[in-house]
């Protein structure tokens, strides 16, 4: 009885065999994919990398510096954001700075230029929706060697430390920004003053709780409506060797 009863599971078996295969076969292939996603194949030689340096450079008398790209530290935070360029900003998440700056809240970035020029220093900003007409909307910021100038008086004036830079946008992240300076009091285009070819330091320090920057725009030998259209979808143009 028992035996009979053997063989008809096995003829059943035999008959009905390709059930038990596909069951296998998705198991191999549900055990495969386990493997890929807890060992994920490393598209980076390390070893490759290791000695390549990358530069922030010159495009067609634009550089765009991703605000992304600075050194954060302090209170800055990194916000992901499909509104942004590249798809990410940085904001400022500590109290106000207002009459000095506090260098905990200091962050820096290094840029290429690639011969003696003067560039306008631009940004896209935003100010959080809640925000009151100028809160957060400005930082502080320099240029390292003292390349920085302001316009005032009919002078050109050499900046050798923070200056307030400012401007205003809500919603979209918007093309501005201008130096506030108090001593005397005036509001002047913010330009670099490029002696030489080589690398330089743009820093920014903190000053309004909940500013956002997209990113930087330096243009040279344009317009700043060229520049403003030209840079609107551009990004960072990088160089690695
Ligand atoms: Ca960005």
């Amino acid at each position: 009885m028992k035996k009979r009863f053997f063989t008809s599971i096995l003829l059943l078996c035999l008959f009905a065999s390709c059930g038990e295969d596909d069951t296998t076969e998705e198991q191999v292939i549900e055990e495969e994919q386990v493997t890929e996603e807890e060992n994920p194949i490393e598209n980076t030689n390390p070893e490759e990398n290791e000695n390549e340096v990358c530069k922030i450079v010159n495009k067609d008398g634009l550089i765009i510096i991703e605000a992304e790209s600075f050194d954060l530290k302090g209170q800055w935070k990194l916000v992901e954001d499909e509104k942004a360029s590249q798809g990410k900003y940085i904001t400022y998440d500590g109290p106000n700075s207002y009459q000095n700056q506090n260098l905990d809240n200091e962050i820096t970035v290094k840029f290429t230029i690639d011969a003696a020029a003067s560039y306008r220093v631009r940004w896209y900003m935003r100010q959080p929706d809640e925000a009151e007409g100028d809160k957060s909307n400005d930082v502080w910021i320099y240029l390292s060697d003292n390349v920085g100038r302001a316009w005032v008086n009919k002078t050109s004036v050499t900046l050798e430390h923070y200056e307030k830079f400012v401007s205003r946008g809500k919603g979209e992240f918007t093309y501005g920004g201008a130096l506030d300076l108090h001593n005397p009091k005036a509001s002047s285009w913010l330009t670099a003053k490029f002696p030489a070819a080589g690398e330089y330091t743009l820093k920014i320090c903190a000053r309004s709780k909940d500013f956002q920057l997209d990113k930087l725009v330096l243009s040279s030998g344009i317009s700043d409506d060229e520049a403003k259209n030209q840079s609107k979808t551009r990004s960072e143009a990088i160089e690695c060797n």
